[in-house]
């Protein structure tokens, strides 16, 4: 399966992969992503629609190997809560995952992470340019229309990385981001060198996370200007 559904009545997703054919889905980034995790590897995730996709995909062979933020649900986990893996577990490949809006939460950890003895991990940033699960919750609020939710197409995060001292890479292809991952995994062991892989994908959006709480807002009291009284 490379693509997601649209619900009757929407066709954000149609959309999404008319506007940008030559981009990778976020299944397809999944996919390359599995082909370049070493299986003894420790992840962690973040909160967002390719995140949430992506819960479907790696499969692990031994506990304490996913760090996840849990029911408080936080944007901005994924890179804080890899560095502090790395650091309980030096001798284990690390990767972290987020999406570019959660991630922007926790950009300014780049600052501090290229310090000295703090150890190399890898960032891998899903790039959509949009908040996509709230995209994805008003889409089917409001029938296949949104607002709020667009990020600045003109920012660089693997610009940033390198900005900070670390290495930033940008990949567009499947093959790319599978050997941009195994590339960053062996500067990360072997050079001490931390990278922020930033994943170019469409804007193709999966499940959201409460489809029950998904209902139009309703009119409940009918209270009308003219009922108002001047004071
Ligand atoms: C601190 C915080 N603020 C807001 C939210 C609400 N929220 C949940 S998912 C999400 C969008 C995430 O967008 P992005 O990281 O770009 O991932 P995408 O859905 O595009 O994959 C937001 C704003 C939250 N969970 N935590
Ligand atoms: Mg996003």
């Amino acid at each position: 399966m490379d693509h997601e559904d649209d619900d009757p009545g929407t066709s954000w997703n149609e959309r999404a992969r008319a506007a940008k054919p030559d981009w990778m889905s976020p299944r397809m980034a999944w996919r390359a992503i599995q082909a370049g995790l070493p299986k003894e590897a420790i992840i962690s995730s973040d909160i967002g629609n390719n995140c949430a996709i992506g819960n479907a995909y790696p499969s692990f062979e031994e506990g304490r190997k996913y760090l996840a933020p849990g029911l408080f649900g936080p944007c901005g986990y994924g890179l804080p809560s890899i560095v502090g893996a790395k650091i309980g577990q030096p001798d284990v490949p690390v990767v972290g995952f987020a999406g570019d809006g959660a991630f922007g939460i926790a950009v300014n950890e780049l600052t501090a992470i290229g310090r000295g003895d703090w150890p190399a991990i890898t960032q891998i940033v899903f790039r959509n340019y949009q908040w996509g699960a709230e995209k994805r919750n008003t889409t089917l609020w409001y029938d296949d229309n949104f607002v709020g939710t667009e990020l600045d197409e003109e920012v660089s995060y693997a610009g940033i990385a390198k900005a900070c001292g670390l290495q930033g890479v940008v990949a567009r292809t499947m093959d790319e981001l599978t050997e941009a991952l195994r590339k960053a995994i062996d500067d990360q062991m072997n050079h001490g060198k931390t990278t922020l892989i930033e994943a170019m994908i469409n804007q193709e959006l999966g499940e959201p996370f409460r489809r029950d709480a998904m209902k139009a807002p309703v009119a409940v009291a009918g209270v009308s200007a003219t009922d108002m009284a001047a004071e």
